[in-house]
């Protein structure tokens, strides 16, 4: 590792440190700030603002770590839309990340203050209104397909999400196909609705739930390599509660002729290394999704390689933004999706 990626990670690692003492700080302040508006907030609303300020501050760490400033300028555009979806004022946001940043500059004093203000004034610049979305284009093959499946995954119809799903299995669709513009596209599309604001949580959640469910049905439906390729475990990181992009791969690498043991997510690591004993894979699979994720994947491979000799293969959204993320992690390859991923290993694999 170079010292400038030591350095950065140093300067991740106490900017993590503090985001505690940051977030109560920054609340602290804002609460002398306006003492009125604070006074009518319940506890409950009080600890979110703290919950969200911890938030802002793993993925500076994150971007800081990275040495990507515009991972968190995207950060800082992806909060903007969440708060005004929910007609919240971007003041709120811009004070928040001014104040973290002077918390955090006197904790640190001459540790990397440079680069921590000039990744935070970037986020800064970037908090506005967004621009009304632009209608977009919907005309892929299976366009309708995502459609009808979306509703019933919204509605939480899970017979119909999944005769949707098989009457275009029945049309001649390729299940990899299917997973990703079916599958994942709608699931991106729950996403942007929660962002907006225009479904609740419960909704977010009950969609997710439905489309794992018919996701399970398809594992009958994948094909099947005759290549035997090896033993792979697919698995996230604790801290990580996304799992339908592992299990879609652990699915891929299964119907690409690995032997796989699929984790699940949030799951200690000491339980994964005990799994890594007792299947001893060639190849690990982790997926990420939280930039907030990155110390515990770089922990977790860490670990790994001390005693054990495997592939190491990343994805998730939590790389997806990043030119580097996957190697600044100790991974030994990354793929962006489904689709690459298959490739990705077997060159990993015969590497
Ligand atoms: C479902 C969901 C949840 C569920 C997860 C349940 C579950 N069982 O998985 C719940 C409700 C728990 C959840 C929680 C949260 N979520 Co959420 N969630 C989503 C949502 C809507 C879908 C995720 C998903 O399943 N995508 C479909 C899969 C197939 O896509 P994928 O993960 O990208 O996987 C593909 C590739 O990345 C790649 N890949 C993935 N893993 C791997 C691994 C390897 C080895 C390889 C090679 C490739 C690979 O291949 C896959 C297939 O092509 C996303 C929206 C989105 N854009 O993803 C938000 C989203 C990720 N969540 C978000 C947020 C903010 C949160 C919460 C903080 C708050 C909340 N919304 O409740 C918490 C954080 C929890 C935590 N600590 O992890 C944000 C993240 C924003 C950001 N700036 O990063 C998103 C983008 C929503 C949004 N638009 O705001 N979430």
């Amino acid at each position: 590792m170079t010292n400038d990626a030591l350095h950065r990670r140093h300067l991740a690692e106490l900017v993590r440190a503090a985001k505690d003492d940051v977030a109560e700080l920054v609340v602290a302040r804002m609460e002398s700030e306006h003492p009125k508006r604070w006074a009518a907030l319940t506890a409950g609303a009080r600890a979110h603002a703290r919950t969200d300020i911890t938030y802002h501050v793993e993925f500076l760490a994150g971007s800081l770590e990275l040495g990507e400033p515009h991972l968190f300028e995207d950060y800082a555009r992806w909060a903007s839309r969440v708060l005004s979806a929910r007609g919240l004022d971007l003041g709120g946001l811009r004070t928040s990340l001014e104040h973290a940043g002077a918390a955090l500059r006197d904790r640190l004093g001459a540790t990397g203050t440079r680069d921590l203000d000039a990744t935070l004034a970037q986020g800064i610049a970037c908090i506005a209104e967004p621009p009304e979305s632009a209608a977009t284009a919907d005309e892929d093959a299976l366009a309708l397909t995502r459609s009808l499946f979306l509703q019933a995954i919204l509605r939480g119809e899970r017979q119909a999400a999944h005769n949707v799903v098989m009457e275009a299995r029945d049309r001649g669709h390729a299940v990899i196909d299917l997973y990703v513009d079916v599958f994942q596209e709608a699931l991106y599309e729950v996403g942007r609705l929660w962002e907006r604001n225009e479904i609740p949580v419960a909704s977010e959640h009950m969609a997710t739930a439905t489309a794992q469910f018919v996701l399970t049905q398809m594992y009958d439906h994948l094909p099947r390599s005759s290549e035997r390729r090896g033993r792979a475990i697919v698995t996230g990181v604790q801290g990580e509660q996304h799992q339908v992009g592992a299990y879609m791969i652990a699915d891929l690498l299964e119907s690409d002729g690995w032997s796989v043991r699929f984790l699940g997510t949030n799951m200690p690591h000491a339980g994964i290394l005990t799994a890594i004993e007792e299947h001893e894979p060639e190849l690990v699979g982790i997926s990420v999704t939280m930039l907030g994720s990155l110390p515990s994947v770089r922990d977790l491979i860490d670990s790994i390689r001390r005693d054990h000799d495997v592939r190491i293969v990343v994805g998730g959204g939590a790389f997806r933004a990043s030119t580097d993320g996957w190697r600044m992690v100790g991974a030994d390859g990354y793929a962006p999706d489904l689709r690459s991923a298959a490739e990705v290993v077997r060159r990993l694999a015969s590497a």
